[in-house]
């Protein structure tokens, strides 16, 4: 059978990111049949419909990553775009429209509806490799675990997938040139599920609590693969890289014993670490450490349930400066208990926090399948119709959003090496001329202070 996959994920804050969950839903299907990807960063509705009618696939996998961007204070809603996308093929193609991804994960009843497409794949895309098999042999899909319809009214959480994961990787894909020269930066994933249990987080929803470690000896194989194919950097896309501190170690060590040359960052919980660990990661080529700290009070962070107190991030803060490595937080304001007092606490710490980029996001998205969701139910705030696909935000009792959001940005002043939300377009558009200029990586080290 031929088999499209779709990624219409055209946003470029803060920068375009390489479709990789593709890469590992083609992996997953079987050789007998052909699967082509494309990317909508680089093709053309005309170049679509060329597709769809020249290789005429049987299936067409879409690939829904961002719901919205998140951001309270400038917000973006991308439903509208994947409906219009599937309408629009199914004006010009009876072909089974399936969709996936993270995003679609989080809400997959409320995406699937949203968009319109004929089928939903929850959780891990390995699981399109059997639905692709349900189809060529005239079977209902939705008999498999985590496959569902917009007729089937089981809800599906199909748990970790433990079989193979294989990254479909090509270095002379077209899509790939795009990345290369808008910031040279691919990405690699060393495990898959979080551990930890923040209320908030749906990550681990997507992914599962449970690690699932991919060989440290393959995962630096990838990272030579994917510098043979021109890359200047790479974002490991881990929830947690250090949530399993060995097998982050082990990795940085597979980096430089493969010759891995290229610098690389990803997302870190400022956890308690040993003394040396910011070293050997710096060894193995980390460059860039993307905390998420979410609060310098510790009564909040013991709201959030986060795995550290303060005095464990300035610490890994330090450890991490000590290794010469660039350093980021990541703020999350408004979740519950927050206060004028906890705030101007955060405040003052990120005052004490040196050499870094602070983003700082006022306002808590609710995602269903949180301690933060039952919560909110419990508190009254929204209730199980509340529709959430439409951003909400967690409103704290005693602070509103916008009296948090007056109070960092009269913290913040001018001050550069801030960035409130995502940093919107002229964010974008900065990013964009300094990566036309040659300047590659997530260039938020110029913002350093
Ligand atoms: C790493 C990451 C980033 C990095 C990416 C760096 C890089 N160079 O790649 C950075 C920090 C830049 C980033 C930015 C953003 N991100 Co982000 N990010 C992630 C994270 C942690 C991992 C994504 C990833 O690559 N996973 C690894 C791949 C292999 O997994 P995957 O894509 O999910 O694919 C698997 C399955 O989903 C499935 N699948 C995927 N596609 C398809 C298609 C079909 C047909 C099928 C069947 C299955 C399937 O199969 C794959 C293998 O199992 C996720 C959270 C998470 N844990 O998933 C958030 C996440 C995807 N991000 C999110 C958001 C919102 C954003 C931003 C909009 C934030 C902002 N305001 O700037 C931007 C958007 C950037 C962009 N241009 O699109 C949200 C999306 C949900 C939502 N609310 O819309 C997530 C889920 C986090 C969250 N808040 O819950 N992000
Ligand atoms: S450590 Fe990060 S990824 Fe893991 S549950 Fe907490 S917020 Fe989510």
């Amino acid at each position: 059978m031929r088999i499209l996959l779709i990624s219409p994920n055209t946003l470029i804050v803060p920068y375009p990111v390489y479709p990789i969950g593709l890469d590992y839903v083609a992996g997953a299907v079987s050789k007998e049949h052909e699967v082509h990807i494309a990317d909508l960063n680089i093709i053309s509705r005309d170049e679509l419909e060329k597709t769809l009618a020249e290789f005429s696939p049987a299936i067409i996998g879409i690939s829904c990553r961002n719901i919205d961007n998140t951001d309270a204070s400038d917000p973006l809603y991308f439903i509208k775009e994947y409906k219009k996308l599937v309408s629009w093929i199914k004006s010009r193609s009876k072909t089974v429209i399936v969709c996936g991804g993270s995003g679609f994960t989080i809400m997959p009843e409320f995406v699937l509806a949203g968009v319109d497409a004929d089928y939903g794949i929850v959780g891990e895309g390995e699981r399109f490799a059997l639905f692709v098999d349900a189809i060529k042999k005239g079977e209902d899909p939705t008999e498999i675990s985590g496959v569902i319809s917009q007729n089937s009214s089981k809800k599906q959480q199909p748990g970790p997938w433990h079989g193979e994961m294989v990254r479909e990787f090509h270095s002379e894909a077209i899509h790939n040139q795009f990345y290369l020269e808008t910031g040279g930066m691919l990405n690699l994933q060393s495990k898959r599920g979080c551990s930890f249990n923040c209320i908030y987080c749906p990550y681990p929803s997507i992914e599962g609590r449970k690690h699932r470690l991919v060989e440290p000896e393959k995962v630096a194989q990838m990272a030579v693969d994917l510098q043979a194919a021109g890359a200047r950097y790479f974002f490991i896309t881990d929830s947690a890289f250090n949530s399993d501190i060995d097998h982050s170690l082990a990795v940085a060590k597979a980096f430089k014993e493969k010759g891995v040359s290229i610098p690389w960052g990803g997302f870190f919980a400022p956890t308690r670490l040993p003394a040396d660990y910011f070293a050997t990661l710096a060894d193995g080529g980390l460059n860039h450490v993307e905390f998420g700290t979410e609060a310098l009070s510790d009564y909040m962070l013991r709201s959030y349930r986060k795995p550290f107190t303060v005095k464990d991030v300035f610490a890994a803060h330090q450890g991490a400066l000590d290794a010469g490595l660039h350093v980021a937080h990541y703020f999350l304001l408004g979740g519950p208990g927050e206060s004028k007092a906890s705030i101007a606490e955060t405040m003052d710490g990120i005052d004490k926090l040196k050499k870094t980029v602070i983003f700082c996001f006022a306002g808590i998205r609710i995602y269903p399948q949180t301690t933060l969701y039952h919560m909110a139910i419990e508190e009254k705030k929204i209730t199980s119709e509340t529709d959430l696909l439409q951003p909400v935000f967690y409103e704290a009792d005693s602070i509103s959003r916008d009296t948090i959001e007056t109070l960092v940005r009269k913290k913040c002043d001018k001050r550069i090496n801030w960035i409130i939300g995502s940093g919107g377009a002229v964010g974008a558009s900065t990013v964009r001329k300094m990566h036309e200029r040659g300047y590659y990586g997530p260039l938020w080290e110029y913002l350093i202070r």
